[in-house]
């Protein structure tokens, strides 16, 4: 049976990737983002006929949230997977010189947000008693680094999601997966630094950062396991990488 695989932040990274990956192998696939334009594109260009849907909304907005997933059309409402990937990291500043907007944004949107939409979809998975969440945490999760204090701490948060869900959900047999990234060379350090592209290409200077697809192929192997195996944690490092802050770059 074919099925449905709703990702948030599908305009871009590793949510991008997912969604190729997913839809070429014959996945129905629901893409969603604010940059409508983006997602008309990716939508075009990935469209076999009536396999991808897409929804445009903003994580933060809670009842955009709810009506959007509500407004799904019959032939994507059940969905088996959830990738609950939009977030990023927006400013690298010392705790004592950080912005508050800064801080609203990433609790906002990486743990708010993932929360919002976890709840939209849950209840179809807990009635049909199956589902897959999987849900894109970070080395950021796992630990801190100098200037990373609110970023780190959402992907904390992801983290206890992540297990909580695990355990609350059990009960349904819904697997609930979480994949930890190290650097992965997206759109990512160019939010996190305002759109200064020197500071972003600065990131992955000197060594072979992770590529989107990287992780969305471990995204769809976790996803395409047999139905008693769940991978419930992964971290991946580009080979350079041996920490948060630990990367052996070329000339240091
Ligand atoms: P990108 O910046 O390339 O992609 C981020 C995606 O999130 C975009 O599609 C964006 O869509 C979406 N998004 C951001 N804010 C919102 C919002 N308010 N509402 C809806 N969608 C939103 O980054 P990545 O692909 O790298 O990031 C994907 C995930 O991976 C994030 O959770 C990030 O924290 C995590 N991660 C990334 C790592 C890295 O090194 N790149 C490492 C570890 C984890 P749009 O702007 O159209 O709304
Ligand atoms: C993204 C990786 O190290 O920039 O989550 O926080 S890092």
């Amino acid at each position: 049976m074919e099925q449905t695989v709703f990702i948030t932040g599908a305009t871009s990274g590793i949510g991008k990737a997912s969604a190729k990956i997913f839809a070429k192998n014959g996945f129905k696939v629901v893409i969603c983002g604010r940059r409508t334009g983006r997602l008309k594109q990716l939508k075009e260009k990935l469209d076999t006929g009536s396999n991808i849907e897409l929804l445009e909304f903003d994580v933060r907005n809670k009842e955009e949230v709810f009506a959007k997933i509500d407004s799904l059309p019959t032939a994507f409402k059940n969905i088996d997977i959830l990738i609950n990937n939009a977030g990023n990291a927006h400013g690298l500043d010392t705790i004592d010189e950080g912005s508050t907007e800064d801080w609203d944004a990433m609790i906002d949107i990486n743990v708010k947000g993932l929360l919002y939409v976890s709840k939209a979809i849950i209840p179809g998975m807990t009635e049909r008693k199956k589902g897959h969440i999987i849900n894109i945490g970070s080395v950021a999760g796992k630990e801190v680094y100098p200037k990373g204090n609110v970023y780190c701490a959402s992907k904390f948060a992801v983290d206890a999601i992540s297990k909580s869900m695990r355990l609350d959900l059990n009960k349904f047999g819904i697997k609930v997966s979480e994949i930890n990234p190290g650097a992965v060379n997206t759109e990512f350090s160019t939010v996190r630094f305002k759109g200064d592209e020197e500071k972003a290409d600065q990131v992955y200077r000197g060594f072979k950062p992770l590529s989107a697809k990287d992780i969305a192929e471990v995204i769809y192997f976790i996803a395409t396991r047999p139905a008693h195996v769940n991978i419930a944690e992964t971290l991946v490092f580009p080979t350079a990488q041996a920490s948060a802050s630990m990367i052996n770059r070329i000339g240091d």
